[in-house]
């Protein structure tokens, strides 16, 4: 590898030649600050911020800003920038139309931090609206909406990208690790200060248990190169466990390694969960940060579909990586599966596994459950420290905070319902008890909102954020919207399940027993037009596509669905073992595997 001009190049250059650091001297920072008052702000979101950060740190290298759009079309179409640089994710600032309306190519605008402060500015080179669809099919390969990054593209995703050049006036805060937490040029000061020539760099978004180290160490001694454990603590995949708790681990890691052998550094990427494509991505960087390797596993970066299958064949990101890594010039480290052979008491990869031997692997759902279950973890798997580290933000279920989540049509009983649930759950005391009841969370936290769709999923997200709060605090917090909408469903279940439980209860009553109901009179109002987009009359109701729980309170009386539910708790593990008498079923009415011809799981 040869050397360029940057200042502590040591041992690989940076993708297209030269780190490019996006932050300007103080003369130009100077002169940014007094532009600034005169300029439109567009407020970073999350995932914006990290791409900034990373823009502005030259870990995008040779990006000098976000894309436009012939180099958005080339990545997309076929990776490669508008001058042939191999890129295969689009980096794109998505925005509103509102904001766009007064903006034309050429002005410039400030990027603000939710902090306030502005953290560069961008001229606007082209605005332009896409076809998110087709970039999900090109970058992600599938248009399934179970899929995170397509997910996220179609309904968490602005509809207008701006492209341009930016000049950095700061980068992002960090409150946290910031001893850990290095820029490319700083990893390679510091990579040339040990005299690390080679270096392999190791992505994880997961704690690293004995097999990671085993892979890892197999890596560092298959090149001759000192390690980088290099994890994600920007957005990764939704019910990752948090950074926080990560990063202890990986600190907690490092002594199993030869002393001098190893460094930690945290990457603040938003992962697009991409497979191969974020693959090579993901090698890119690592290159800027001036590693010479890196290890590509088994399925990097796939995430799987709600019936469990993976959407990227579990060696097409090695493949890929593979196949670019001469024109990239990092070299990949290819690892194979690992397991744990019982018989010699080593980790091995599947094809090492002598005939006949018996292999012992834990999937992650299942290390989950024998934390929350508060079972032994075997020693062989994991070490004694990490697994401390990882039972505190495991307590046992009947100690965790959880959600119910009623859906249903108006007048279906969900307020009803949820009452009696609440009453009962007060009455066990286990835990604090909050209900968000529709017509309540209208009067205190969305009066100011109506009915249509945008105001409707506001109502939503706010209900989840507050039930995400009190999930997080150890708390119960019963839900009673209509909340017709099935993505927006989804993203609260995902804002909720990284903290606890969450449980979605359908209330299935039928439209003409609601309507027959009519408890407050609306139906009535809105046969007759007094009442517009009105939920199963003049608005849609999206029935859940995997509820919990589903009751239908046409023959139930109240406390006998109220019933159904905690004995679902209760079979859940929800519930403490002593509340088992007062809130069980009745036998005669004991939970049946179908409810009123619905499946309950
Ligand atoms: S949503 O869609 O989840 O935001 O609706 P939600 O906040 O739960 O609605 C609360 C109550 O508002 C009454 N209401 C209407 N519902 C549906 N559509 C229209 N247009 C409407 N206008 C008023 C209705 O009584 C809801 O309460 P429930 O308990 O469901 O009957």
């Amino acid at each position: 590898m040869g050397s360029d001009n940057n200042p502590v190049v040591f041992g690989i250059t940076s993708h297209g030649g030269k780190l490019k650091e996006l932050i300007v001297d103080e003369t130009r920072a100077n002169e940014l600050k007094e532009e600034v008052i005169y300029l439109p702000s567009w407020n970073l979101t999350l995932r914006q911020i990290w791409d900034v950060e990373l823009l502005l740190n030259g870990a995008f290298s040779p990006l000098k800003g976000f894309m436009g759009r012939d180099d958005y079309i080339g990545v997309v179409e076929n990776m490669r920038l508008t001058d042939g640089t191999l890129w295969p994710i689009p980096i794109v600032l998505d925005v509103t139309r509102k904001f766009t309306s007064s903006l034309n190519e050429g002005d410039r605008i400030a990027l603000r931090h939710p902090e306030g402060m502005v953290l560069a500015v961008m001229t606007i080179a082209n605005i332009w609206e896409p076809d998110r669809r087709e970039e999900a099919e090109g970058v992600f390969g599938t248009l399934n909406e179970d899929h995170p990054g397509v997910f996220a593209l179609l309904h968490q995703t602005n509809p207008v990208y701006i492209g341009g050049e930016i000049e950095g006036l700061e980068l992002p805060p960090h409150h946290t690790f910031r001893n850990l937490r290095y820029t490319p040029a700083q990893l390679r000061a510091k990579f040339q200060e040990l005299g690390w020539g080679k270096v392999v760099a190791f992505q994880t978004r997961n704690p690293m248990h004995r097999a990671h180290v085993e892979l890892t160490k197999r890596a560092m001694k298959e090149t001759g190169a000192k390690l980088l454990i290099h994890p994600v603590v920007g957005r990764t995949s939704p019910g990752d466990i948090d950074y926080f708790t990560r990063v202890r681990c990986y600190q907690a890691v490092l002594k199993h390694y030869p002393k001098g052998s190893v460094m930690l550094s945290l990457l603040p990427l938003a992962m697009r969960m991409a497979g191969p494509r974020e693959a090579l991505w993901h090698a890119i960087i690592r290159k800027n940060y001036g590693c010479t390797h890196f290890i590509v596993g088994r399925d990097h970066a796939g995430p799987k579909d709600s019936q469990g299958n993976p959407f990227y064949p579990p060696y097409a990101a090695q493949e890929l990586v593979e196949k670019y890594q001469e024109e990239i010039g990092i070299k990949i480290v290819p690892v194979k599966e690992i397991v744990y052979v019982e018989d010699t008491g080593r980790y091995m990869t599947r094809d090492e596994v002598p005939p006949g031997a018996k292999t012992l692997s834990i999937s992650g759902t299942k290390f989950r459950r024998l934390l929350r279950e508060g079972k032994e973890i075997p020693e062989w798997f994991s070490y004694p420290e990490i697994v401390q580290i990882l039972r505190r933000l495991y307590p046992p279920r009947d100690k965790q905070g959880f959600t119910v989540f009623f859906t249903g049509l108006p007048s279906s009983g969900k307020s009803t319902v949820a009452q009696v649930l609440m009453a009962k759950l007060m009455e066990i005391g286990s835990r604090p008890v909050t209900l968000l009841d529709g017509d309540i969370v209208r009067k205190h936290l969305s009066s100011e909102l109506g009915f249509s769709k945008r105001d409707r999923d506001i109502n939503i997200r706010r209900i989840g954020f507050v039930a995400s709060e009190i999930t997080k605090n150890g708390g119960i917090a019963i839900c009673a919207p209509i909340a017709p909408y099935e993505a927006t469903r989804r993203e609260v279940r995902e804002m909720i399940s990284q903290y606890g439980g969450f449980i979605l209860v359908y209330v299935a009553t039928p439209l003409e027993v609601c309507e027959q109901r009519d408890r407050k009179g609306l139906y009535a109002k809105a046969r007759v037009g007094l009442i517009k987009d009105f939920t199963g009359i003049s608005d849609p109701y999206e029935p859940p596509e995997n509820p919990d729980v589903v009751i239908d309170t046409t023959e139930l009386s109240p406390e006998e669905a109220a019933q159904h539910i905690l004995e679902y708790l209760h079979k859940q593990g929800y519930l403490p073992e002593a509340a088992t008498d007062e809130g069980r079923v009745p036998q005669d009415l004991s939970f049946k595997n179908k409810i009123n011809g619905h499946e309950v799981r």
